[in-house]
């Protein structure tokens, strides 16, 4: 069946794989983000394989939002997946010292504006009663690392939103699947570290990280199991990455002892 597929994101990295993935199957594509440039040359790579249309909006503007949503004509209008993969990480600065205004940022995106897209999309999926959200959260969200503060948790609220999710649609054939990815090389870092090429290297240096290609592939598969199949999470880490132990501070000296 063809469906209609709203990815969020979908002019780089995670988003943008998934465009071109769920293109390959011939479903019907809603792109976007705010970079025109980068979603008007993906729609036109894809006019071949799909029908696209692209919604140019920064996703932190409810009303620009809302009215790009408002704007969708037939048959776009009745999305059957949302992929709220819109995200991102700003700065790997210790709490006390990170700039309020980047953790400001990650909750309004990451948080705020994939809360209110699901709120927007969410009651169509209902009256239809058909519909899979599909959020993109993080390893981050589940192990905490130093610098990952604010990003961090706004993954641990994307994990625990799509549960919350599950429990409200129970006995409506509503999927809701939550995806954790781990390392993977896409602008992601180099959006975090402000566009600095050689530290967003550094990150995967030496590594065989996962690709956008990898996510989308499983993203892909998630949203083609049977109706009465839900994937409530899934992690995914390359083989290259895996846990340390915990940390232990050797230096410290308590005036009470
Ligand atoms: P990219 O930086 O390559 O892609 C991020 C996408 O989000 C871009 O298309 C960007 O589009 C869009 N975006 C960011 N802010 C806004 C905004 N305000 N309005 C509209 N669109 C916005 O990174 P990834 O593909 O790696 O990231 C996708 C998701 O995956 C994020 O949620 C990220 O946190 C998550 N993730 C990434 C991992 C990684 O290691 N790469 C691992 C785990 C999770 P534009 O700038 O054009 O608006
Ligand atoms: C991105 C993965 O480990 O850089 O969510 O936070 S990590």
């Amino acid at each position: 069946m063809k469906k209609t597929v709203l990815i969020t994101g979908a002019s780089s990295g995670f988003g943008k794989a998934c465009a071109e993935r769920f293109a390959q199957a011939g479903h019907r594509l809603i792109l976007l983000a705010r970079r025109a440039d980068r979603l008007n040359d993906l729609a036109e790579q894809l006019a071949s394989q799909c029908d696209v249309c692209v919604l140019c909006v920064d996703i932190t503007d409810a009303t620009a939002v809302q009215n790009a949503l408002a704007s969708l004509q037939a048959p776009f209008d009745q999305p059957d997946v949302l992929i709220n993969n819109a995200g991102l990480a700003l700065g790997l600065s210790p709490a006390d010292e990170a700039d309020l205004t980047d953790w400001e940022t990650m909750i309004a995106t990451n948080v705020t504006a994939l809360v209110r897209m699901t709120r927007l999309v969410l009651p169509g999926m209902v009256a239809r009663d058909h519909g899979h959200i599909i959020n993109i959260g993080s390893t981050a969200g589940h192990w905490p690392y130093p610098g990952g503060n604010v990003y961090g948790a706004s993954k641990a609220f994307v994990q625990m939103f799509s549960r919350e999710l599950r429990a409200d649609l129970l006995g409506k054939k509503i999927k809701v699947s939550n995806i954790d990815p781990g390392m993977a090389e896409t602008e992601f870092s180099l959006v975090r570290f402000d566009q600095a090429k050689d530290k967003a290297d550094k990150v995967y240096e030496g590594t065989k990280p996962l690709s956008a290609e990898d996510i989308a592939e499983i993203i892909f598969w998630v949203c083609s199991t049977p109706a009465h199949v839900n994937i409530n999470t899934l992690e995914v880490m390359p083989v290259c990455q895996a846990w340390g132990p915990l940390k232990v501070d050797r230096t410290m000296s308590f005036t009470d002892e």
